[in-house]
């Protein structure tokens, strides 16, 4: 699945970097900013349920994919910290309807009660939709320093990335999947490149925009962003098998109980960590060209493979 005749060899594996400071850094200014982003206004209960969701914690690995690419790419954070905003307000606003009983039915998401649990179904769903309007109100108006063709080039990828050609279209195939024993390796990569990788992948290619990076760049990038995806949902379904309640923060063996297909439960668990880390491997070799710049990018893409939750 190598893309590329490259090797992924040690030097170019992040060594000296140090990843845990490195995302505690970004992780605390996104924080800052979502916390800035969203104040309470009149009717209160819509804005605290969605700031009940969006301030609940969580990796924070899509806008900080962002910025991460951002900056290598030689922008800097404060031009892409609208996007990375509207990046996790997305992320949250999936999660929040992922979670309704219409849905997957979650009590728990990221350590807390899911927020339908909390608000209701009603503001639920008002919330998710808030957050989703926002997102683009929130790169329209707040992005400095950008030309606009690139600003609008970052909100039409939004759009196509959470509509039918993506967290859409991936959540109605993976609905209708439920149940069914005869689910195909093509037929889940479909539902995780839309639901999972599409928005990982804008997350990495937003950054790149801003920073006016060149087609090429965006071309490899995209590359690096869409195996790290797949990664990532594979370890996710791994994880839903092997971690408790306590380290995922929401119900664990979810997938068995809807008789869902998993990567686990079409190759098993210990080729499915193969594969992973083939991803991951071959995201790197995307990343030859931008040196020590590309450290962070690097580190997050081995990051996906060892996390626990
Ligand atoms: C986007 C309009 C619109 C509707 C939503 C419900 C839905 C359509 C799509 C489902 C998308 C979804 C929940 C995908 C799962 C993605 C995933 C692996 C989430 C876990 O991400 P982490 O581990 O979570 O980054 P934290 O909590 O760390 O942010």
């Amino acid at each position: 699945m190598v893309t590329t005749g490259e090797k992924v060899t040690q030097e170019n594996q992040s060594s000296n970097f140090n990843l845990a400071s490195y995302l505690k850094e970004k992780q605390q200014l996104v924080e800052e900013a979502l916390e800035r982003s969203l104040s309470i206004s009149k009717p209160e209960k819509i804005y605290e349920a969605m700031r009940y969701s969006l301030l609940a914690g969580g990796k924070r690995l899509r806008p900080i994919l962002c910025l991460a690419t951002c900056e290598m790419m030689g922008g800097g954070v404060e031009m892409a910290m609208p996007t990375a905003c509207a990046l996790e307000m997305i992320h949250t606003m999936s999660l929040i309807h992922d979670d309704l009983p219409a849905m997957d039915n979650d009590d728990y998401r990221r350590g807390k009660l899911t927020n339908h649990k909390v608000f209701g179904e009603d503001i639920a769903i008002l919330a998710g939709d808030g957050l989703l309007a926002y997102a683009f109100e929130y790169v329209a108006a707040n992005t400095q320093n950008v030309p606009p063709q690139k600003i609008l080039d970052v909100i039409a990828r939004l759009g196509r990335t959470v509509g039918a050609a993506g967290l859409v279209g991936g959540q109605v195939l993976d609905l209708e999947s439920e149940g069914k024993t005869d689910i195909s390796v093509d037929t889940l990569t479909f539902i995780h490149t839309h639901k999972t990788g599409a928005l990982l992948e804008t997350s990495v290619v937003s950054g790149a925009i801003l920073a006016g990076a060149s087609d090429e760049d965006i071309q490899r990038l995209s590359k690096y962003a869409q195996n790290i995806g797949l990664a990532f949902q594979i370890v996710d379904d791994i994880l839903d098998i092997t971690a408790t309640q306590e380290e995922l923060g929401k119900t664990a063996g979810k997938d068995l109980q809807a008789q869902k297909a998993t990567y686990p439960s079409l190759w098993g668990i210990e080729e499915s960590k193969k594969q992973a880390q083939q991803l991951v491997d071959e995201a790197i070799v995307e990343l030859a060209p931008y040196g020590e710049g590309a450290d962070p990018l690097k580190a997050i893409a081995t990051y996906i493979v060892t996390r626990k939750h």
